[in-house]
């Protein structure tokens, strides 16, 4: 029995075991079958992923962001990984920190710049914020705040696309926390028993704000919620790309074939506190010292970075190079959202309700 902060015993058991612990899976990528054209790719994907969130917390820090901004630096193989298997005929559903989904499927950084500053060229027009990304012309159909709201939505998608019959796929995207919402077990239920073509991906960072998921569940791996279910599913590193690509091919194949829905459980953590751009501190609550530098050594970006330096696939100064460029490309997206207008006030009811056309 494990004892928690409050003094009681959880009976607390660690089903994750090493893809827990932030000790292991420290070494490069193992890129034996991978080709080094795909793996150069999904770098810069990452890299354009993680630059784009480091000008999001810039522009948090200094106040020119006026809405709450949820980084997910440390995380960004998931939503590559996942994305490497997509295409835009599929349709993906985010929550509140997903930057990284929105443009691993290759949503515009002047989109979701504007939509940060709350400008019309945002990707809801400037009405939501970072959490209120939209991008249906490359399969992404929304993100929004509320943890475990949108699972239910993409399962209805999932309904459509098999409806539809195009081989489509619906993706939805969640946390840990999520996972505790009534919302993911009436989905997954009505995904098994229907053979939904939807992969569920829950991005477990170990943490639903500030709290801990030994604080908060009996077992650290959510995807006993699938089993329950019946669906079949798949935990992996979600600091290593491959293999969470691995996973999601063999998911979402099997659900353009018809038989049915997939969970995919990434195991992950993220570098900042839960909304802002800070580390040390979650919600007010100072972070566990000595954590955050663990699982920095666990870096997905570093670790592929690595394998393909060994393999000669990339310079010993090839990822700073890309770097620069991408901050290039941001800073060129940046200037032109800060230039954009914002909409103006008469629009300010539009997209809230539907009007009734005369
Ligand atoms: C229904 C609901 N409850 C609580 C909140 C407040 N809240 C926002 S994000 C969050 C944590 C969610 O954790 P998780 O699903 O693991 O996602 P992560 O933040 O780790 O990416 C909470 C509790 C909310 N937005 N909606
Ligand atoms: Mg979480």
């Amino acid at each position: 029995m494990v004892a928690n902060q409050y003094g009681y015993a959880t009976g607390f058991r660690d089903t994750l075991g090493a893809l827990a612990d932030p000790n292991a899976f420290t070494g490069s990528l193992d890129l034996a079958q991978v080709d080094s054209a795909w793996a150069l790719s999904k770098l810069r994907d990452m890299l354009r992923i993680r630059v784009a969130e480091e000008v999001i917390g810039e522009l948090a820090q200094s106040g020119e962001a006026r809405c709450p901004c949820h980084l997910g630096i440390g995380q960004e193989a998931v939503a590559v990984g996942v994305s490497a298997q997509l295409t835009a005929a599929d349709r993906i559903f985010g929550a509140h920190r997903s930057h990284s989904h929105y443009l691993a499927v290759g949503g515009g950084l002047d989109e979701l710049f504007g939509e940060v500053l709350g400008k019309e060229t945002g990707s809801s027009k400037g009405m939501g914020g970072s959490m209120h990304l939209y991008g249906p012309e490359v399969g992404f159909h929304g993100s929004v705040p509320i943890v475990g709201a949108t699972i239910p939505i993409a399962t209805g998608a999932g309904l459509a696309c098999k409806m539809d019959g195009a081989g489509a796929i619906a993706v939805s995207y969640f946390g840990d926390g999520a996972a505790e919402e009534g919302l993911l077990h009436e989905s997954l239920n009505m995904a098994s028993i229907l053979k939904l073509p939807i992969v569920f991906v829950c991005e477990n960072n170990l943490f639903s704000s500030h709290l801990d998921i030994h604080l908060r569940q009996p077992q650290n791996s959510v995807a006993r919620f699938a089993t329950a279910h019946a669906v079949r599913s798949h935990t992996v590193d979600g600091n290593d790309v491959v293999a969470v690509s691995r996973a999601m091919d063999d998911l979402a194949t099997r659900a353009r074939r018809g038989e049915g829905a997939g969970f995919l459980e990434a195991v992950t953590y993220r570098w900042r506190g839960h909304v802002g751009p800070n580390e040390d501190i979650d919600v007010g609550v100072r972070r566990q010292p000595g954590e955050l530098a663990a699982w920095k050594k666990r870096d997905p970006v570093r670790r592929l970075v690595d394998a393909l330096v060994a393999r000669g696939a990339l310079a010993e100064n090839g990822a700073a190079v890309l770097t620069s460029d991408i901050r290039a490309q941001c800073d060129e997206a940046l200037l032109r959202a800060r230039q954009a207008s914002y909409p103006p006030i008469s629009n300010l009811l539009d997209f809230v309700y539907q009007r009734d056309e005369q």
